[in-house]
């Protein structure tokens, strides 16, 4: 019984790490910029997205709605709590990551169903100067 939970407990560390088994996508913003404004995901398959700020605003990642196997989740907060959320276009996204001038920002979440979903920055202005692309999900 001890090395059961011992096991079982070790089993609950590794889910907790890197996530070894999710896809790893990397999108830097500059300007009103993304780069890349497209990315390829897989049904069923985590996606790990960080969003890489290297520019000198305030942006973010975001897609109102995508169907999606559980809630995407945060691994990384960096520095939401400056965000604004008054200055959103939208309500509620579905997948939502922010990212500080200079900082990065990281959710995980699994795409369940095939399709072509549109992501942009919801900063006020952003979308329309350009911060818009699109996530492929096929099966
Ligand atoms: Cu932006």
């Amino acid at each position: 019984m001890l090395l059961l939970l011992t096991l079982m407990t070790v089993g609950l560390v590794g889910c907790g790490g890197a996530e070894p088994q999710a896809r790893a996508v990397t999108i830097e913003a500059e300007g009103f910029e993304y780069r890349p404004t497209g990315i390829e995901a897989t049904v069923g398959e985590p996606l790990r997205l960080t969003l890489d700020n290297v520019g000198t605003l305030l942006h973010d990642w975001s897609i109102d709605e995508i169907p999606l196997n559980g809630e995407a989740r945060f691994v990384e907060e960096g520095h939401s709590a400056d965000h604004d959320m008054s200055d959103m276009e939208t309500d509620d996204p579905t997948v939502h990551v922010v990212a500080a001038a200079g900082e990065k920002g990281t959710i995980v979440f699994t795409p369940s169903q095939a399709g072509t979903y549109t992501f942009y920055c919801t900063v006020e202005g952003h979308r329309a100067g350009g911060m818009v692309g699109e996530l492929v999900v096929t099966e």
